[in-house]
């Protein structure tokens, strides 16, 4: 027989078919108030799930007294507990590496727009405002030979790096439980303390993953520490920033600017103070969203619940000891 499947995102054709030839496929559309009690419902039966973007809360791994592994299409983790899912037996598998390339253009498409101004200036233009040869008023800042201080040195940290060292001639520090050997032997990077970073960069980008840890790291206290001709760039999770204090920030003049690629509440409410600020560039959590990379991310997806479910673990599973725990019934 084959093994139960829960798919809760959609997902390219050619993938859809190689999880329905090997698993015996239930689909939802996302997860949501109307199809919430269908979806507890498949979870009873469930050995597998595969999807993105919803938080798998307790009440759903109450009811999966059977899921053996939980695919994410994503690297990022924190729509799961971990110590939940270990406890309870259930691998975690996630997307890393397919997206780190990507992931870091978009990071660097924020420093570039934020820094020149250019979403601001390209509005003009298209308003018709463009009447004669700019002056200082609307002249942005230099990102070249700057100072970049990147929260988070691993695989995306690192891809931010190589852009901005050897692209843009920019110093790199950078704040990180581990040292970097190969960040600091490839780009000169220099790891710091937290202070020192916000004090010393340019752009301060952050690209930690959000775990309880990280949640709120950057509130007030952190944002004054930052040069005021400063830029904040987030490129992992909004919840690891305060947002109320950024925009205070922003608007009191604290930093000069951010680029926000991803928000405390997401989609971000059409009454954010966010959206009326000049300052600040706001794009809909795009970091990996290419047809090339989010295809490679549904592949990596269905080849780890493939391999977990058949038993295989030794790639892309966050949770390994969860094979040790005591399975609860
Ligand atoms: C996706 C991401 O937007 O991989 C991640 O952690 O944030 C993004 O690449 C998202 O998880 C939906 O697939």
């Amino acid at each position: 027989m084959k093994p139960n499947v829960i798919l809760y995102k959609k997902i390219p054709d050619d993938q859809l078919a190689r999880l329905q030839s090997h698993f015996n496929l239930t689909f939802f559309d996302g997860i949501n108030d109307t199809n919430q009690a269908d979806f507890i419902s498949a979870l009873k039966e469930a050995d597998g799930i595969i999807g993105a973007s919803c938080p798998i809360t307790t009440r759903y791994l109450d009811a999966a007294k059977k899921l053996k592994a939980a695919s994410t299409i994503s690297v990022g983790v924190d729509q799961f507990s971990i110590p939940e899912m270990t406890e309870r037996g259930i691998y975690l598998m996630h997307t890393p590496g397919v997206l780190t390339e990507t992931t870091a253009d978009t990071i660097f498409t924020l420093i570039l727009t934020t820094a020149r101004r250019a979403v601001e200036m390209a509005e003009m233009v298209k308003a018709g405002q463009w009447t004669k040869s700019i002056g200082p008023e609307f002249y942005g800042s230099d990102v070249n030979g700057k100072t970049i201080g990147i929260l988070g040195m691993g695989r995306i940290g690192y891809a931010v790096a190589k852009r901005a060292a050897a692209g843009f001639g920019m110093s790199v520090i950078y704040y990180n439980d581990s040292v970097n050997e190969m960040a600091e032997r490839d780009f000169n990077a220099r790891r710091c303390d937290l202070d020192t970073l916000l004090s010393d960069a340019d752009f301060v980008c952050v690209v930690l993953p959000l775990s309880p840890e990280t949640e709120k790291f950057i509130g007030k206290e952190q944002l004054h520490k930052m040069k005021r001709s400063a830029f904040l760039i987030i490129g992992s999770r909004g919840k690891i920033v305060d947002e109320q204090s950024l925009i205070d920030a922003l608007q009191e003049g604290v930093i000069r600017g951010a680029g926000l690629d991803v928000f405390e509440k997401e989609p971000l409410p059409v009454t954010s103070p966010l959206l009326s600020l000049p300052n600040v560039v706001a794009l809909p959590h795009i970091g990996s969203a290419t047809h090339e990379t989010r295809h490679a991310m549904v592949v990596c997806a269905v080849d780890n619940l493939i391999a977990a479910l058949d038993g295989d673990i030794s790639q892309n599973c966050i949770n390994p000891t969860a094979g040790c725990a005591a399975r609860k019934v």
